[in-house]
């Protein structure tokens, strides 16, 4: 049993449809698996000083309940919603109550797509926003994070 990282944990949240990474238009979201984004993005969170707790769900209560524990627990959320991003002011309300530093991460550059991707729930409740850089978005979060809490 390793004891806990000193800067605490950061809650890394996938929504509908990532664990489908790696096979699901590729030439959209890359090849890389969900496994690998979270081993990347854990490793990152480790190198930094953090611990990392990875949850991937298609089910918005789901998310609902890990954004709900993060409270108190957690140093920070990083946040891809998947499609939830564009529909759920449930997962835009639970990221205002637990009052936590959250990045929102989207893959693909959303504003290069459809019209409906353009808007976020969750953008004004989260600190930053890091779009189109890929699967390194996530490292990214992990950056500010280190760069940004004690
Ligand atoms: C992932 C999804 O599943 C889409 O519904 C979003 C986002 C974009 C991404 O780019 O990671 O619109």
């Amino acid at each position: 049993m390793t004891s806990p990282r000193p800067r605490g944990t950061l809650l890394i949240l996938n929504g509908p449809n990532l664990n489908l990474l790696g096979t699901r238009e590729p030439g959209i979201y890359g090849t890389a698996s969900l496994a690998d984004v979270e081993r990347l993005t854990t490793a990152a969170a480790e190198a930094a000083g953090f611990d990392a707790t990875c949850l991937q769900s298609n089910h918005e209560g789901v998310l609902l309940d890990a954004i709900h524990a993060a409270r108190g627990t957690a140093a920070g959320i990083i946040i891809n919603a998947g499609a939830y991003t564009h529909t759920s002011v449930a997962l835009r309300d639970a990221l205002a109550a637990v009052e936590l530093p959250a990045v929102e991460v989207h893959i693909s550059n959303v504003h290069l797509r459809e019209e409906f991707r353009h808007h976020s729930y969750l953008s004004a409740v989260c600190t930053a926003v890091i779009v189109g850089a890929g699967i390194h978005g996530y490292e990214l979060a992990v950056n500010f994070f280190d760069k940004t809490l004690a």
